[in-house]
């Protein structure tokens, strides 16, 4: 198939669902178009089927917004008339769903079909979405497309609650490389983070405030108060400042060390002995994945679609948000020598059910369903 795809080429999650899925798509046979403003971030090895189309927003002083949503829908247009595009999937709804549905139409004038899929991927949703400036455009533009997946039940459910949604969702989660995202042996790494044995605590993400990085801190000095450990923060975005001061002013800065954003994310996660993710918001978790791949337990929140990945007492434990006493705690047990071995052997175990070879298909049969509307539409 020759598939298009539109996504948010930075960091966050969304951006290297769709990057790592193209990539896989593109393994098996699939021709792919990337279609966004900037290079995707993990979009980094060469591959006959992928081919990558940049969107252009040219300035004019008139505008205060430059309208990013009209230069899309026109590059879309473009290549998929130069691609002869079988499908579109664009994943987040805001602007990338309503842009398609405006090339669907700019190409029905032109005879042609181009059926798209919008993959929702959280505060699309959840903040975005919902609030009144984008809530008509968001639930029209979900309702236009021609196959419509979330990525976890809970996200399904919160869609369903908040938007009058007409059209059918498929909960597709998100998946991991096994071949990249799997423990390494980086025993130099940590001897020179942790030289007196230390437990290693990290927590990874965007630096926004919906993640609570602040909790993580919390958690981390009642976890040092019993047993010696240090924490890596790795990412960067709005709250790191604000992390930083807190730190300096605990005077953590010997044991917290701040690692800004990182490409080989799975390297330190290989040495690490527990994930601290205490969000107020996830619809998936996908950071918490990638941890669980290289062998590292979860300590979390209960929000969103984390207990669809998170299984309590098993793979790690789920809090109420919030509450670091309880989070704590269970860091503590998790970290006892005792308990951590079982604790690794399952966050792997979990993390295979999430192989992209097993979801990639999933995705594969939504295409193969919205292509088949062109033939109906001939
Ligand atoms: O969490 C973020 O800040 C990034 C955000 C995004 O839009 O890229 O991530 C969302 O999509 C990921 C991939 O599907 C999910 O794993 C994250 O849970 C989800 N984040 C939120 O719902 C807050």
């Amino acid at each position: 198939m020759k598939i298009g795809i539109v996504c948010y080429p930075t960091f966050g999650g969304s951006g290297v669902v769709a990057t790592e899925l193209g990539k896989a798509l593109a393994k098996k046979g699939h021709e792919i178009h990337f279609i966004t403003y900037e290079q995707p971030t993990r979009l980094d090895f060469f591959s006959e089927n992928l081919y990558y189309h940049k969107v252009e927003v040219p300035p004019y002083p008139l505008f205060d917004y430059p309208p990013y949503e009209l230069a899309l829908a026109s590059r879309i247009v473009n290549v998929a008339e130069s691609a002869k595009l079988d499908v579109l999937h664009v994943h987040y709804a805001i602007p990338h769903a309503s842009a398609a549905f405006m090339a669907k139409q700019i190409l029905l004038s032109k005879g042609i079909f181009l059926p798209f899929v919008t993959t929702l991927h959280g505060t699309d949703i959840t903040l975005v979405g919902k609030d009144l400036s984008y809530e008509p455009v968001v639930t029209f533009s979900i309702n236009q497309s021609d196959g419509v997946t979330a990525v976890s039940e809970s996200l399904k459910q919160d869609t369903l609650e908040h938007f009058a949604i007409t059209t059918p969702i498929d909960v597709i989660p998100n998946f991991i490389d096994l071949d990249r995202f799997r423990k390494q042996k980086k025993e130099h790494f940590k001897k020179a983070i942790c030289p007196n044995g230390e437990k290693l605590l990290i927590h990874t993400s965007n630096f926004r405030k919906v993640k609570r990085i602040d909790d993580v801190v919390k958690i981390f000095c009642r976890v040092r108060k019993q047993v010696p450990a240090k924490l890596l923060l790795v990412g960067d975005g709005p709250e790191l400042n604000n992390i930083q001061n807190i730190c300096q002013s605990m005077n953590l800065n010997a044991d917290v060390r701040f690692l800004g954003k990182l490409e080989a994310i799975e390297e330190v996660l290989s040495v690490s002995d527990l994930y601290l993710m205490p969000s107020e918001k996830e619809s998936f978790g996908l950071a918490a994945l990638e941890a669980m791949a290289c062998e590292v337990p979860v300590i979390s929140s209960n929000a969103g679609g984390i207990p669809e990945l998170n299984l309590q007492g098993i793979t790690g434990f789920l809090s109420d948000i919030g509450n670091v006493e309880e989070m704590a705690t269970n860091a503590l047990f998790i970290l006892k020598d005792e308990n951590l071995h079982t604790f690794k052997e399952n966050a792997l175990k979990r993390a295979k059910e999430f192989e992209v070879s097993q979801i990639m298909p999933m995705y594969e049969t939504v295409y193969e369903k919205a292509v088949a509307k062109t033939l109906t539409h001939a």
